[in-house]
């Protein structure tokens, strides 16, 4: 497990799902940046469309595959999960990146 997109591979594999897992390294990342291929990570690309934002992809995809409820209480207990993880990741992500990034070569804190 790794990153924003953890969540998304996993729905997408407990669904069986065939995708493309594209893991990309800090310098493949920067260099898609400045040729304008996305902004920020994770992507979604379906039909030729680069799909962004984490939690609106996980909402997205988690519609197309069953997995998001309909019933709006349902709805609410679910979105707080997702809507709590990127203040979790703010919180833990130095500590899960900090090998990665300092392999790349990247100075961290
Ligand atoms: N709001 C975006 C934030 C995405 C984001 O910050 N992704 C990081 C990687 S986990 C990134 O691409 N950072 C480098 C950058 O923004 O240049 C989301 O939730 O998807």
């Amino acid at each position: 497990m790794s990153g924003r997109a953890a969540p998304i591979r996993m729905m997408l594999d407990h669904k069986k799902v065939k995708y493309e897992d594209k893991r990309i390294d800090q310098a493949t990342f920067k260099a898609g940046k400045e040729k304008g291929e996305w902004g920020a990570l994770p992507v979604w690309i379906e039909n030729g469309q680069t799909m962004n934002e984490t939690k609106a992809l996980v909402r997205y995809l988690g519609t197309v595959h069953g997995y998001y409820p309909k019933d709006a209480v349902m709805q609410w207990q679910a979105d707080v999960w997702v809507d709590y993880a990127p203040t979790l990741i703010t919180k833990i992500g130095p500590f899960m990146f900090k090998p990665a990034l300092e392999a790349d070569g990247e100075k961290v804190m």
